[in-house]
């Protein structure tokens, strides 16, 4: 009896393991992207929370994130959640396209709910499971107001907010 259970803790904890891995491979790939460019410019880092443990509560814990044109920027996204079913990620694009990023990341679940290629879309993060941290770096796009949004499925019109260039 003894053995049956340390042999069920132990494919759970074999599971837990495999989840965790495959899911820092992604974040270091997305991060890695513009490494090699970001060593003599600063890089402007700013930080952003997903709240709630429910499709109702979930929320960016701020609308608003403000750069320079042209700074390196990094943002790392902490899913504040606990409840599994709570993964988030942070997609910046063109402003007014918010939804059809998202609509059409249902197609691109493989790779974190967007399309990198769409015009639209400036850079996006891996997701985030619940307590977990992922970073996007980009370049900060010209002057202007673009969004940023969620494009996990059915994420987009409660997580949403601008992104302001200065
Ligand atoms: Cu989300």
């Amino acid at each position: 009896m003894k053995k049956q259970i340390m042999l069920l803790f132990s494919t759970a904890t074999l599971f837990a393991a495999c989840g965790g891995s495959g899911e820092k491979a992604t974040s270091t790939e997305s991060a890695s992207k513009d490494q090699t460019e970001a060593t003599s410019v600063a890089t402007t880092e700013l930080t952003i929370n997903v709240v709630g443990n429910t499709m109702d509560e979930m929320s960016y814990d701020t609308k608003e994130l403000k750069v320079k044109a042209g700074a390196k920027v990094k943002v790392n996204l902490t899913n504040k959640a606990t409840d599994a079913a709570m993964q988030h990620n942070i997609v910046f694009v063109k402003q007014g396209t918010e939804k059809d990023v998202a609509m059409e990341g249902l197609n691109f679940a493989s790779t974190n709910y967007f399309n990198s290629a769409n015009v639209n879309v400036i850079a996006g993060s891996a997701i985030a499971t619940p307590g977990k941290t992922v970073s996007v770096e980009f370049t900060a796009p010209a002057a202007g107001t673009y969004g940023f949004v969620c494009t996990f499925p059915g994420h987009f019109m409660k997580m949403n907010g601008v992104l302001i260039v200065e």
